[in-house]
């Protein structure tokens, strides 16, 4: 009697538990779409460009080794890389409908030794995070969160590759992170991409991290009870990880020197530089705001920074 029950319980934990996570299951670029692995089927015969990965349950250890790329990481058999722009959008799609609404999402790249990433271990590269989404408006305890925002976004992320990035191999890392319960829940997924078409800016060492190494379990963005009675009035959140790539070169030293070199004025379609988006105009669908963002706020005509996801968008009428 008793060991059937333990049975039944068992049985109806496990079940709802593995639906009720997940991960990135497929990716898009630049008009092109790319499945990504699928955890339960046999690993024979799968050629993506995601990371292999092997379960939809969460790492709920800030140290845990496989935090850079989720159980186990390493490259697949039939390993493919994507040829992805700098400048350009690449969109992660998590399982419909993502399930938890509360913490951030953030975005890394790590640049890898050689002519591809295929043989590189992610726990030895050193990522710099390109995008991040924390606390949107709101309370800790009820208000809007990057993971909401991408729910609300068909259970997906869309991050631009910083046009200032050098061009070359990396490793791309979605993570959104769930704080509706104790300890933190980390779903990171990576993908092999070749940046084409980059810039020059390499990230400083304060934007340089590892992982795990970049996230202690006691974070105070991670190490947080989003039901405490602080949080009920509680209207900042602080993302963990390194600073954003590119924020030490926009508020620390004065800002460059214009390029008064011949340059003519960058066509519409050059990327901006960055300096140029310290002073003011974000090209369309660059970012333009959200929690811990310092770059420039304001949007080149005709577009407007959207409440909904920081980015220059066609305005909403
Ligand atoms: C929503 O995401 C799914 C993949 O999860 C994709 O097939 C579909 O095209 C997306 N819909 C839109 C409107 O982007
Ligand atoms: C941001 O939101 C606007 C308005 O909903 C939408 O048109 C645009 O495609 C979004 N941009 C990205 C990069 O998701
Ligand atoms: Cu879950």
């Amino acid at each position: 009697m008793f060991a059937f029950a333990a049975l039944l319980a068992l049985a109806s934990s496990a079940l709802p538990a593995a639906l009720a996570h997940g991960g990135v299951l497929s990716y898009s670029n630049g008009g092109n779409w790319y499945e990504g692995w699928s955890p339960y089927n046999t690993p024979t015969g799968q050629t993506t460009i995601q990371r292999p990965w092997s379960s939809y349950n969460p790492i709920q250890d800030a140290t845990d080794p496989t935090l850079a790329c989720n159980d186990d990481g390493t490259a697949g058999a039939l390993q493919l890389t994507a040829t992805v722009a700098a400048g350009s959008a690449i969109t992660a799609y998590w399982n419909q409908v993502w399930p938890h609404a509360i913490g951030p999402m953030l975005t890394y790249l790590a640049q890898c030794p050689g002519s591809s990433c295929t043989g590189s271990d992610a726990s030895t590269l050193e990522w710099f995070k390109i995008d991040e989404a924390g606390l949107l408006s709101g309370t800790v305890y009820d208000g809007q969160w990057g993971d909401g925002q991408m729910i609300a976004d068909n259970s997906s992320w869309t991050t631009t590759i910083p046009s200032t990035v050098p061009s070359g191999n990396y490793l791309i890392r979605f993570e959104t992170i769930a704080l509706h319960s104790m300890p933190a829940q980390f779903y990171p997924e990576c993908a092999q991409i070749e940046i084409t078409g980059g810039g020059s800016l390499a990230p400083t060492a304060a934007e340089l991290v590892t992982f795990p190494g970049a996230y202690t379990n006691d974070d105070p963005g991670l190490n947080i009870d989003v039901y405490s009675n602080a949080a009920q009035t509680q209207t900042t959140y602080v993302i963990p990880g390194p600073p954003l790539y590119g924020s030490a070169a926009a508020s620390s030293a004065p800002a460059p020197p214009p390029s008064t070199s011949a340059a003519p004025p960058a066509t519409s379609a050059a990327p901006p530089s960055t300096s140029s988006a310290a002073v003011g105009t974000v090209a369309q669908y660059g970012q333009c705001g959200g929690s811990g963002f310092s770059g420039a706020t304001s949007c080149v005509a005709p577009f407007t920074c959207t409440v909904v996801n920081r980015t220059c968008s066609v305005p909403l009428v």
